[in-house]
């Protein structure tokens, strides 16, 4: 394979820069630039998991930079090869340079997660655990930090291992069967037992599905729409939480007329706020449309903030609840009393709200309350605790892998039940099989590797 090679620090200027070069020829490439300070010392003869002090020289026999080179011989390396990490000085100008010289020798410039990748090919992780590689750099929470790590481990790998194996148990049993088609009276695999083995690949199948809800809210972020009437202070309450001036606030009714939507990591979790356009009746076009966006982005939502002006509450609350409260039956709503510092009549337990609604009274402008309302939402989450040890789905991909495997065992327990032939039922046991090795990267495509590579950073 070609000997590739990428800055693998992050793009601009800090301290020190690393330059990873990985291949056949690394140690040779890099022997081509590099010159060692002491005399007669090579990195092709230099000790894996070893640090030697040197120079990179350009072709005029100039300086470009001293460097320290660290040496991992393959396969006990991340990609499995030869590979070579130059640490330099942090200069742009410098790592121009040294990646120019290396290309000029004969190195290839890696594509984005190419050193991933071939760390999948060489068989150093299975693909699930290569995508979690991509999630772990990106992870900007503490949950998503978690979720990463776990996948990184193959906690779920092993997982779908087990799974496979009892699903390859079974349908050499049934296979077992078919061979000897001729023998009516022969039955290898018990179907009492096979309906419980299926029943129990179904359940762990199951679980892990389920945990894809927590998964995705952890690593997306929990939608929370803010709506309510024009000007109750919802664009003020985005910027308090966000902290950050995002939305334009302003005393005009119908100032935000579209969504406008940012994330923010309460106590470790994402959530992600959607401000939306005041409701209210107009015969202003765009207006209109924006407040159909508004009841649109409160039905995508998990957790509703219904912003009220507390200076005239009854009246809002009113006006709103025949059009906002059925369509959070399914949900979390939090009540948000805003304007608390403005005099008020209002009082949590305001008439017209169902019981146990949750309430609260802030003043998103003065920032009151908003240490309890970001109390509030983490609780409105029920997200369970999560250790590192717990296997939680995070990837759409292996959701919907997940969900095919899960209709094809579902199959199989049918056709058990109804005393379906050999043949059907290991069709579908091949099936779901298929699926889960589909996760670990065992059948997938070219073209499916591709693309899940192509989303990672150069240089990983
Ligand atoms: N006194 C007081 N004024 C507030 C508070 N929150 C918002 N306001 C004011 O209320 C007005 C409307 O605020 P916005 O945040 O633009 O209201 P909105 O709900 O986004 O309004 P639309 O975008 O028109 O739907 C502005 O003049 C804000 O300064 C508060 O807690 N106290
Ligand atoms: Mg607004």
């Amino acid at each position: 394979m070609s000997t590739i090679c990428a800055i693998s620090t992050a793009p601009g200027v800090g301290g020190i820069a690393v330059i990873r070069v990985s291949g056949t020829d690394a140690f040779a490439l890099c022997d081509k630039i590099f010159h060692a300070h002491r005399e007669g010392h090579t990195i092709q003869s230099q000790k894996a998991y070893t640090l030697q002090y040197g120079t990179i020289e350009n072709e005029r026999g100039e300086t470009v930079d001293n460097v320290v080179i660290a040496v991992f011989r393959a396969p006990h390396s991340f990609t499995g090869e030869d590979t070579v990490e130059i640490s330099c000085h942090g200069s742009i100008y410098i790592q121009q340079q040294i990646l120019q010289l290396l290309i000029q020798n004969g190195c290839e410039l890696a594509k984005p997660g190419e050193f991933t990748q071939r760390a999948f090919l060489n068989g150093k992780m299975d693909l699930s655990q290569a995508e979690a590689v991509a999630d772990l750099i990106a992870s900007t929470s503490a949950g998503q930090h978690r979720l990463a790590m776990s996948q990184m481990r193959g906690g779920f790998s092993r997982e779908l291992k087990i799974l496979r194996e009892k699903l390859l148990h079974i349908t050499s049993l049934m296979e077992l069967e078919l061979d000897f088609a001729d023998h009516e009276e022969l039955e290898f695999a018990d179907r009492h037992e096979l309906k419980e083995i299926a029943a129990q690949i179904e359940q762990t199948m199951s679980k892990l599905i389920h945990s894809f809800k927590a998964g995705n809210a952890i690593k997306n972020g929990i939608p929370v729409a803010i709506v309510g009437e024009t000007n109750a202070g919802k664009s003020t309450l985005l910027n308090a939480l966000l902290n950050e001036e995002k939305a334009i606030v302003s005393d005009i009714h119908g100032t935000t007329r579209d969504i406008i939507e940012d994330t923010v990591s309460i106590q470790g979790q994402i959530f992600r706020f959607i401000d939306t356009a005041g409701i209210r009746d107009t015969h202003d076009t765009i207006e209109v449309m924006g407040i159909e966006r508004s009841f649109h982005a409160l039905d995508q939502a998990q957790i509703i903030l219904w912003v009220i002006d507390s200076t005239n509450a009854l009246e809002q609350i009113t006006n709103l609840s025949p059009r906002i409260l059925p369509r959070c039956q399914e949900k979390e709503l939090i009540v948000v009393f805003n304007k608390s510092d403005l005099p008020s009549v209002v009082h949590s337990d305001i008439a017209g709200l169902p019981e146990n609604t949750h309430t609260i009274s802030i003043s998103a402008k003065q920032h009151e309350g908003l240490n309890q309302l970001q109390t509030m939402l983490i609780e409105a989450t029920h997200l369970p605790q999560i250790s590192q040890a717990d296997i939680i789905i995070t990837n759409a991909r292996h959701y919907e892998a997940l969900t095919s495997a899960l209709h094809a065992i579902q199959r199989v327990e049918e056709g058990l039940s109804s005393g379906l032939s050999g043949d059907f039922i290991s069709q579908d046991l091949r099936e779901c099989i298929y699926h889960l090795s589909d996760i670990m990267g065992e059948v997938t495509t070219d073209e499916v590797l591709g693309n899940i590579f192509r989303n990672f950073c150069i240089g990983k």
